[in-house]
This record gives structure tokens, sequence and C-alpha cells, in this order.
């Protein structure tokens, strides 16, 4: 059975509808009657159940239905978009709103009870019914000017936020108002970023695809994307590639990557986009399920970075300057309930380091877990006994995207 296409998240849903399945038994695949009347690159309604009565198709977006609005009964997507339904006019969901997903093969569409659609339109992911494809970022202007993070340059530590469809937004600190990077980023396996690769004193962006190439996304000052540059190959050896900062001390920005066996390496970049001889740190990171590029943390100016275990326990490495590190600190347990770890300096505008982190559905609230796409904020304290403080809240409203950078 197809799941069904309506649900409401955090408003009053709409009358209840009834789901009478894939309907195939009733109507044969190939009888262009009732729902399979409908044509490939629409989308169809109809007075009647099952795709019996009148039938109007659109492939556009509807702000009001006309001589349709309250009459539809049944519906079938024959489009590759999610079709969003309102029950009020302009795509307002005060009262409710549905989606239908494109039908499957086999699959004819949906029946609904009550007449109540008054607006309609086509998205690409589920989430943009009623939120922006990407999450909602804001933060503080910091009072230091920052070495990474800020991609814009304005002293407001920004994002990149990846919807389900593989687009890549770029969300500024200073307003949230988000901008399309491109699409097609499901392919990439990493996506990190931690100041200047290539020496141009701007912010690159660093991503390896699932065919084991690394490249290089040179950023402008006002966080432009140049035409990107092959690094190399081979990295689908790497089970996580982290831009760390300057770890050597040399004053270039570093990757650390772990290998599938577990083997820690140390990529020194030469400050030119490419990177020296590996190094190698330590083996036993197959139980490292997150690895995150804070910055300084412990107040001593030298890069130090976070690292999860299976368990939850959240560890900082404090670096020493020369690919060294101290011996590893507990911060705390229980951070297995983040889907994405957020190193973008300091959000908070206190000018030291902070921690973000979007919840998977393991987020617990009220004695419930299942809460999905909160974005939590931990404030840096600039003190290597206690780093972060504990968490804030900041927003509910990153569910269903597909990781921040
Ligand atoms: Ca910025
Ligand atoms: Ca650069
Ligand atoms: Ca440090
Ligand atoms: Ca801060």
């Amino acid at each position: 059975m197809r799941r069904v296409g309506r649900t409401v998240r955090g408003i009053a849903a709409a009358a209840a509808g009834v789901l009478l399945g894939a309907l195939g038994a009733a109507v044969p695949a190939h009888a262009a009657t009732g729902f399979y009347a409908c044509p490939r690159g629409y989308f169809c309604a109809w007075t009647g159940e099952n795709g019996t009565g009148s039938m109007m198709k659109t492939n556009k977006n509807m702000p009001t239905l006309g001589a349709w609005d309250n009459r539809i009964v049944s519906v079938s997507n024959q489009t590759t978009s999610v079709v969003c339904t309102y029950t009020d006019a302009n795509y307002v969901y005060d009262d409710g709103y549905s989606f239908e997903r494109p039908e499957l093969a086999g699959e004819g569409g949906w029946t609904g009870g009550t007449p109540d659609i008054s607006s309609l339109k086509f998205v690409k992911t589920e989430r943009e019914c009623v939120e922006p494809p990407y999450g909602p970022w804001y933060s503080q202007k910091s009072g230091v000017k920052a070495a990474f993070g800020d991609l814009d340059g304005d002293g407001y530590a920004d994002v990149l936020s990846r919807d389900l469809a593989g687009r890549l937004w770029f969300v500024p600190g200073s307003t949230g108002a988000g901008r399309l990077l491109g699409a097609g980023w499901n392919a990439m396996t990493a996506i990190t970023r931690h100041g200047d690769f290539d020496g141009d004193g701007h912010e690159d962006l660093i991503a390896t695809d699932t065919a084991g190439k690394m490249w290089l996304y040179p950023v402008t000052g006002s966080a432009v994307f140049h035409t990107r540059r092959l690094v190399g190959a081979g990295w689908n050896t790497m089970a996580k590639v982290t831009a760390v900062g300057d770890l050597t001390g040399e004053g270039y920005n570093d990757l650390l990557a772990t290998d599938k066996a577990g083997t820690l390496w140390l990529y020194p970049g030469n400050g030119h986009g490419n990177f020296g001889a590996r190094k190698l740190i330590s083996s036993g990171w197959q139980v490292m399920t997150a690895l995150t590029g804070s910055g300084d943390m412990n107040g001593d100016k030298i890069a130090d970075f976070f690292a999860r275990d299976t368990s939850g326990k959240l560890w900082l490495f404090g670096g020493k300057g020369h690919a060294t590190f101290y011996p590893r600190q507990l911060v705390s347990s229980g951070w297995n309930v983040f889907d994405s770890l957020i190193s973008v300096g300091d959000t908070d505008g206190d000018g030291r380091n902070d921690l973000n982190g979007v919840t998977n559905n393991r987020y617990v609230m009220d004695g419930y877990a299942g809460y999905q796409g909160w974005l939590l904020l931990y404030r840096g304290t600039g003190s290597g006994r206690t780093p972060l403080r504990s968490p804030v809240q900041q927003s509910g409203d990153w569910w269903e995207l597909n990781g921040t950078y």
C-alpha cells in the first residue's frame, strides 16, 4: 500500500481523508478511465471518488481554483513534483494542508473525504508546502573577525543547507534568506568547509563524491561559488573527510580523514588548494560517528576538533599546533540525537566559537523521542575544562533536510 500523502505538521489537520489504496484491482492499469485518464506530466483532480466525475488537469501552481474551489474529491499526481494542496486560497494553511507525491507505477491516486482544497502548488520536497527548502538560520554578529564560518564576510556566521532533493542553499546568518547554490549535491558523500584553502582569503568548500573524487569549490567574498576544481581521486576509501583549520601550525588549513579501517589521517593544506603528503595520526577511529572542526574551543588559539563515538559521547581533541593533540577530553554524552554537527565559528556574537547541531528522531522532548529537525546551540566558553554550555533550542523547523554544513 502506498503511503498516504496527507500529513500535517505542527498545525491543525484538514478533515481526515479516506485512503482507498492503489485501486489497481478495480481499474485495469492501462485503461484511460478513472485515475488513469490523467496524462503524464499533469496533476489531475476529479469531482467524484476514484477519478470519477468531471476532471481538471494542471501543471502550474494555482493560488485559487475558480470553479474547482472546494470541489476536489480525488486526485492523481502524474508529475515528478510533490503537489501541495491547501484548504485556503493562496497556499494559506491555517486550516490544514496536505501533499500528494508523484504516483508510483501502478498507483492510481488519492480519494479524499471533504472537498476542501482551495489552492495547490508544485514543489520538489514535502517540507516546501509550508517551509523554505532550507533551515532557518540566524546568527549574531561576531566582534571577532572569523577565520572560518562566515562565507560572505559580513561578520555573521553562515551555513549551507542541503535539501532532500539534493539542492544546496547558502543561508546567511544576517537575514536567514537562503540562496540556491546548485543541484546535484546528493552525489556528495562529504561536504565540509573551514576557512580558506586556495589562498585568496575567502572560505572555500570541499566535497567528495560517490566516485571518490574530491572537489574544491572556491567561494568569493560574497558567497558566490566559482567553477569547481578537481583536487584528487580515491577518497571513497574514506569514511569521513572533515575540514578542521590549521592543525600543523604552518598557517594553512588542513583536512582530517578517517579511512574505513579506522585510521585517522591528516592532510596538510598547501595554501593553493592542494594537500601535501598525509600524516598518520592514530587508529581506532571506526568508533567515531562524527568529526567536526570547531576551531579553538579551549582558548589557546590553536584549532581543536570534536568527535562523537558510537555510544553518543562527544570528545574534544585539543590541538597542539604540530599535528599532535592533547589527550582527548570527554565533553558530555547524549550526542547521538544529532544528524548534523555544525561548526561555523561564533554564532551568538560573544567572540568565542560555538557548536550547533540539528537533531534526528532520537531527540527527546517531554519524555517522548521523535523530535527530528531541532536546531540546538551550544555556546562555547573558551575554556577547556567545560568547553560548551548547556544547549539552547533555536528552532524546530529543520525537519526533512539532508544535512547542514
Ligand atoms: Ca556571513
Ligand atoms: Ca579561498
Ligand atoms: Ca585550542
Ligand atoms: Ca560564541
